[in-house]
């Protein structure tokens, strides 16, 4: 059984698309961002970055005590691993996955996250703020569009590397991004999103949540943490 401590966000999105492609048994945990619930102590032994995802594995393949982890391209690789699925042995295959992974999580996330931030919750609209993630953003989709050209998932067959960037690139439209300019990534976002297991981790975040993760509520819990002193 694996626990996955979750809210409605691309990178919680990531987990769930992964848990439902591959049938492990699971079971969410809502963390409800909005309202601070990554700032309760069980939640920061498992993720002190105060920030969803994060899973509990209760039984790892080493036979040992559960095993938490978090951060989602962490979290990817090792169920990837554990399953045998989504991450080919090929030593070729592996590596070319696991740098686009990478590319995903020290690059396409992130800026993309920028982008959100200036150009839709930040109080004051900065031009040059939402010009350079908006521009950032435009590179980004630019070196994806590239790389599907002449294949059909980012490394070859579908993979890990698609799970970590499909919930963000969904987001092109309010990004600012031009999707008839990547008709690779197009075609891309298409067959990702008729995948029956996507369909699910989608419907299953309707359950739990339809608010939006960012409101006027949630902006004074989400922004300008700051450093947390331990009581
Ligand atoms: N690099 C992290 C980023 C995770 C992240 O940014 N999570 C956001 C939701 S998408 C979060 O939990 N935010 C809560 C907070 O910042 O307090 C990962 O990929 O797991």
């Amino acid at each position: 059984m694996i626990d996955l401590y979750y809210w409605t966000t691309p990178n919680g999105h990531k987990i769930s698309i992964f848990l439902e492609e591959t049938g492990l048994e699971y079971r969410i945990i809502p963390i409800h961002i909005g309202r601070g619930d990554q700032f309760g102590d069980a939640f920061l032994k498992i993720s002190p970055n105060n920030k969803i995802p994060a899973i509990v594995d209760h039984h790892p393949v080493d036979g040992g005590a559960p095993l938490s982890l978090f951060e989602s391209g962490a979290i990817l690789e090792y169920l990837a691993e554990k399953t045998g699925r989504f991450l080919s042995t090929d030593l070729r295959r592996r590596w070319d996955t696991l740098q686009w992974l990478y590319w995903q999580m020290g690059g396409f996330g992130p800026m993309l996250g920028q982008n959100h931030h200036f150009k839709q919750y930040a109080p004051e609209k900065i031009d040059y703020a939402i010009d350079r993630y908006v521009k950032e953003s435009e590179r980004l989709y630019g070196v994806l569009d590239d790389l599907l050209a002449d294949r059909e998932f980012m490394a070859g067959e579908y993979s890990i590397a698609d799970m970590a960037t499909y919930p963000w690139a969904r987001g092109w439209e309010k990004q600012g991004q031009d999707i008839d300019s990547l008709p690779n990534v197009k075609r891309w976002l298409a067959a990702i999103g008729e995948r029956p297991a996507v369909q699910r981790a989608y419907a299953l975040a309707d359950e739990i949540s339809q608010e939006a993760v960012v409101n006027e509520d949630s902006k004074s819990v989400l922004f300008g943490q700051g450093r947390r002193r331990k009581a």
